[in-house]
């Protein structure tokens, strides 16, 4: 430990390590090989028994990415990038998941994560000018930097029904679904809620349960996916137009390897939209979202377009018709919520063995003895499979006690929403970092990992070259960015969403306020870029 730390070295205060990197998914993973790159020492822990973050949790069935397989992967490794082979235009959990284990061994990252260790507390001594983190094992670690990479959406939500642990069956939540598999052959599932988790496991658990009951509060706009087996030929395309696809994904606003429509409301008829928005359904995925029309998310008259072609899309499939009018979205635009893609979504309700549940104006009341209780009518079930949410991205911080100066818990300094500086660091919690925190773009997250984490080792390593040993970002930059976050949120549809976690409306009693940046990837990275080549202006350097 002492002595061994790269920042200690010039510091009268030793410390075990230079960094404490708190989640070893995706993000954390990273971070550890770009702290390596600088030379810098660390621990990584996480709550979970395995490498994966939320790819090691969200294993319930159906489980795979909304974003192209070969773009949901990191690109600092060309050898990675030609070795690995996706097999699907939406890759599976367990790919994925087999994929960040590859990385952990290929990398050799493995042996500075401590799993099955949640980090308990972390608080910073201003005296002494570092962190003390505390684990739940009892394990106190000092640390000059502390970076989370937490995840946006990892902090599990299950509502707190009256009567779960009165439940004779089994209950599952799809963000902790268990190692071992789950039987549901011939049982009587309720599922509730109606997200990408739920339109994933839906259709998929619909095969072999005797019974599936879904308890829908707000319907969502589902897209097809359109999943496809990948070829060899198209895996060779795709590994030679590499470069291309980068750069494309690092300009596209949502990190996706797509390009723009070229087109807005005014520049055509609205037969030819029609058609534009068949041949979009038709590909499927975020191309009909993105590569439709470039106005969808700002002109209220695109929208309406887009929000009733989906509509009368679900009245086509759907053949009951009092179950499509309640499968379709009214009262909000389409992307007032993150719209999911489906496999086979709408068309699992004309199975005989899956039924909707209209929750949207009496709520579910409790969970009795033998399944979901709304109004007076209780609905059997063996199994209840909780399909509600995440406290998003600021639920995996808040829920650590984290203290920074005068020992203010982040979560009292964030009651009333985030406040961060380029959603990667907190005024007044001097040297914490965050990957994917509150205030940075809701994108293909892998896009954001990498420029951020990468941009936070690189700011650990300026400040060890030049001696430096804290970083507090400014109230007023922070203040800034929050401002500009919001007048961009304000000028798209997603204001206007339901229940949106965007804007922690999902979580009963969480402050309603802007939770992500939509002013896409690439202005984020720019300002990223930006504050680092002019020496971290929005930061006090001491
Ligand atoms: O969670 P959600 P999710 N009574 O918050 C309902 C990512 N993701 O896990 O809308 C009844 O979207 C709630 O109803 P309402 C992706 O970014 C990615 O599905 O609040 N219902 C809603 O229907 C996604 O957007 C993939 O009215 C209740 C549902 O629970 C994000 O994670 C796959 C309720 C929660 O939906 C979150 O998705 C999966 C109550 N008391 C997830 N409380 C990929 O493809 C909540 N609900 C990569």
């Amino acid at each position: 430990a002492e002595g061994k730390s790269a920042v200690a070295e010039n510091r009268s205060q030793a410390v075990d390590v230079d960094v404490v990197v708190i989640g070893a998914g995706f993000a954390g993973l990273r971070h550890l090989y770009d702290l390596r790159q600088q030379g810098l020492s660390a621990r990584c822990f996480d709550e979970a028994p395995e490498i994966g973050g939320v790819w090691y949790w969200n294993r319930y069935p159906g489980a795979r990415t909304d974003s192209q397989s070969w773009i949901f992967a990191y690109s600092f490794s060309e050898e990675l990038q030609n070795d690995w082979t996706w097999n699907e235009r939406y890759t599976p959990q367990h790919e994925i998941y087999a994929y960040l284990n590859h990385v952990a061994d290929r990398f050799g990252l493995r042996d500075q994560v401590t799993l099955g260790t949640r980090v308990a507390s972390a608080r910073y001594d201003d005296e002494r000018e570092l962190w003390v983190v505390t684990t739940d094992s009892g394990e106190e670690v000092t640390t000059r930097f502390v970076v989370s990479a937490t995840g946006p959406l990892s902090a599990a939500y299950k509502p707190d029904f009256k009567g779960v642990d009165d439940f004779r069956g089994e209950w599952y939540m799809t963000a902790r679904w268990p190692e071992d598999d789950v039987d549901l052959s011939g049982k009587r599932v309720a599922v509730i809620g109606t997200g990408a988790s739920a339109v994933q496991l839906i259709p998929t658990i619909a095969h072999t349960a005797a019974h599936v009951t879904v308890f829908q509060r707000t319907p969502n706009y589902v897209i097809p996916a359109r999943n496809a087996t990948l070829h060899e030929n198209e895996r060779a395309s795709i590994r030679e137009r590499y470069p291309d696809i980068w750069k494309r994904a690092r300009e596209q606003v949502f990190g996706f390897d797509l390009g723009l429509a070229g087109r807005t409301f005014d520049d055509v008829t609205s037969e030819e939209m029609q058609l534009i928005l068949e041949r979009g359904w038709e590909i499927g995925g975020f191309h009909f979202v993105f590569e439709t029309f470039d106005d969808v998310f700002t002109d209220e008259r695109t929208n309406e377009v887009v929000s009733e072609f989906i509509r009368n899309k679900i009245r086509t499939i759907v053949k009951d018709e009092a179950t499509a009018e309640l499968l379709c979205p009214k009262d909000y635009p389409f992307c007032g919520k993150r719209p999911p893609l489906g496999h086979f979504y709408y068309e699992t309700f004309n199975r005989d063995n899956v039924s909707l549940v209209d929750v949207s104006q009496e709520p579910i009341s409790e969970i009795t003895e033998t399944g979901v209780k709304v109004g007076e009518q209780v609905h059997e079930a063996d199994v209840i499979i909780f399909a509600t949410g995440f406290d998003a991205a600021t639920g995996a911080i808040t829920r650590m006690d984290i203290r920074g100066r005068g020992g203010v818990s982040i979560a009292d300094k964030w009651k009333d929403g985030p406040s961060t500086y380029l959603g990667v660091a907190v005024n007044d919690f001097p040297n914490l970092f965050m990957i994917l925190g509150p205030h940075v773009p809701f994108a293909n997250a892998p896009v954001v990992i990498e420029d951020a984490s990468e941009w936070i080792a690189n700011l650990i390593g300026y400040m060890r070259d030049r001696d430096l040993t804290v970083s507090d970002a400014s109230a007023e930059a922070s203040d800034e960015w929050r401002d500009t976050l919001t007048e961009i949120l304000n000028d798209t549809v997603v204001a206007k969403g339901r229940n949106n976690y965007f804007l922690g409306d999902n979580i009963p009693g969480k402050a309603h306020a802007p939770l992500f940046y939509l002013g896409g990837v690439k202005r984020y990275r720019d300002a990223l870029l930006k504050e680092s080549a002019n020496d971290y202006p929005g930061f006090a350097m001491s």
